[in-house]
């Protein structure tokens, strides 16, 4: 957290002078290969190569430091990930979400960007990337990148310049620049404002990534550039951090204003300028007004991975919750058990005390419910976090491959960080072996969500949640009629039955899971019985029983 430049105001008489001095400096300047203009996207560009479902998922957020480093320096890089695009396949993985790329100057998360068109050297190369985005797609699977509107690192170019203080100087008003520090701001505890000799910039997160002045179209205009500078290049969509914070308007107005929507509309519009992209943004503070297709069409379902989880784990309230949440909320949200920040609570595995039929249960929860679902690298293996490390570093290590204590298969050097306490009893290769491993149950419902489009792309109906039981239908209308798949939970301990109703009357309940069950005839009035072992779920679709 060292700064780089020194955030002492000037007091002295020989600072005033250099103050003065600086102002009658020319104004600083910023490198054109930040700036310069992307042009116009080739119908090439334009085109993707992809399946129109692949932006329905499962997808994967991979932590790119942490998955596979491919030349022993201990850390994770694009070339090792593109290694192990066929275990992600192979899992029915369709989409990727990268935590940032970007040069950086955290050299850590990523979220301090550097160079908003430039690789992070440490994970490689852009030609890297264009290999990466085309081995993804020769596998039908899309990539995501993260991508930094709130904020860059205070080490950009754009930022140093900014903070001159000859005028005019062009890049003020890139960031939030005050003569002095205001009074009365509070953000995340502490003050968002921040000295320096030429005046006080506000940051929100940390005195390292200031905030951009989203308020200036040229900021805007620019972000918008470095969007089509990668989608030319073949990205397939963005995860876009921080939404709620874009735009402040006073110490009690600075979280999820209504210009943060209008911005985001803006940006969906270029985005979607290109067919088949996908984006999806985050804000814990109020997800959902960010989903509607005229701001994002999809943001993150923050309190459902708790419901999910909780549900999983017998508690009724959770199972009242989970079967609740899209009764209002849009399909389009992006549901998940847990991600890279500690605030999303532990990685799944710690969250339920490591027991497997709970991990099992909460995947197929949010498998199997409305929402594009989002797996964090690791949960199918069920990875535990590090023993001895706290905070977001406690859930971003090195992806367990084999049980190898020291190295984990993820480097032939020195990893980067600590390892995940559980390397040596739950890692990819002794799951690949076991066919009744978390990663193939995983496996399992990833394909039974693709080969029932009705889990994918149905309406929500028919919600009941009682006790530690939930059930839901899934209904697909198309040109070929109706599809109706019934999904019912028992998270309770002792088997349950499941009152069903308001089935299609005189058809069959094909059973989908699990695998070799009888199916259940409906009765005329489209009612059955369904009994449920304890900690189980099942899917049935509805046949006409001359298809038996
Ligand atoms: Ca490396
Ligand atoms: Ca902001």
């Amino acid at each position: 957290m060292s700064l780089i430049r020194p955030l002492i105001r000037t007091t002295t008489l020989a600072g005033l002078l250099l103050a003065a001095a600086a102002a009658l400096a020319a104004p600083p300047t910023v490198p054109d290969t930040h700036t310069r203009r992307v042009p116009k996207a080739s119908a090439a560009q334009i085109a993707s190569p992809l399946p129109a479902d692949w932006q329905h998922g499962a997808f994967m957020e991979i932590y790119v430091r942490g998955y596979q480093d491919s030349d022993g320096d201990g850390i994770g890089d694009l070339k090792g990930l593109t290694s192990r695009l066929d275990y992600l396949k192979d899992l029915g993985i369709t989409g990727l979400w990268l935590m940032p790329v970007m040069d950086s100057q955290d050299k850590d998360h990523g979220y301090a960007t550097k160079h908003y068109r430039a690789i992070e050297s440490e994970y490689g190369t852009l030609a890297d990337f264009d290999e990466l985005l085309k081995q993804a797609h020769a596998r039908g699977i899309g990539v995501v990148i993260d991508y930094l509107l709130n904020h860059s690192a205070a080490e950009h170019p754009a930022f140093i310049a900014s903070d001159s203080a000859a005028r005019p100087n062009p890049w003020r008003d890139w960031y939030v620049w005050q003569p002095t520090k205001p009074d009365g701001w509070q953000i995340y505890n502490q003050t968002p404002w921040y000295e320096t000799d030429s005046g006080a910039y506000f940051a929100g997160f940390w005195n390292q990534m200031p905030d951009f002045n989203l308020k200036n179209p040229k900021v805007v205009d620019w972000h918008l550039d470095n969007l089509r500078f990668w989608l030319n290049r073949g990205v397939d969509g963005f995860r876009f951090d921080a939404v709620g914070n874009l735009v402040e308007n006073g110490p009690d107005a600075w979280e999820m204003q209504p210009e943060n929507l209008k911005l985001m509309g803006r940006v969906r519009q270029v985005v979607m300028g290109y067919p088949n992209r996908y984006m999806v943004c985050e804000a814990p503070g109020g997800p959902i007004a960010l989903a509607s297709p005229d701001v994002c069409g999809a943001s993150f379902a923050f309190t459902q991975n708790f419901n999910v989880v909780g549900a999983a784990a017998g508690d009724p309230d959770s199972v009242r919750d989970a079967s609740a949440y899209f009764t209002t909320a849009p399909p389009s949200m992006a549901t998940f058990a847990s991600n890279h920040d500690a605030f999303a609570g532990d990685r799944l595995h710690d969250q339920v005390g490591g027991d497997e039929r709970h991990m099992k249960l909460a995947a197929a929860t949010y498998l199997l419910l409305p929402g594009t679902p989002f797996l964090y690298y690791g949960e199918e293996i069920g990875m535990a976090g590090a023993r001895d490390l706290k905070g977001d570093h406690k859930l971003r290590t090195p992806m367990s491959w084999t049980a190898d204590p020291k190295t984990a298969g993820f480097t032939t050097g020195e990893p980067f960080r600590a390892l995940s306490a559980n390397v040596a009893q739950r890692n990819a290769a002794a799951q690949l072996a076991d066919p009744h491993s978390l990663r193939a149950h995983y496996k399992a419902v990833i394909a039974l969500r693709k080969s029932l489009p009705a889990l994918m792309h149905g309406r929500y109906a028919g919600a009941q949640a009682q006790d530690t039981r939930m059930q839901f239908r899934r209904v697909l209308t198309t040109g070929k009629g109706t599809d109706t798949v019934w999904v019912g939970f028992n998270y309770g301990n002792r088997a349950a039955t499941l009152d069903l109703a308001d089935l299609p009357a005189g058809m069959t309940l094909r059973r989908r899971w699990p695998a070799g069950a009888e199916d259940v005839m409906l009765d005329a009035q489209g009612r059955a019985k369904v009994t449920l072992p304890a900690g189980s779920f099942a899917v049935l679709q509805a046949v006409p029983v001359q298809a038996r």
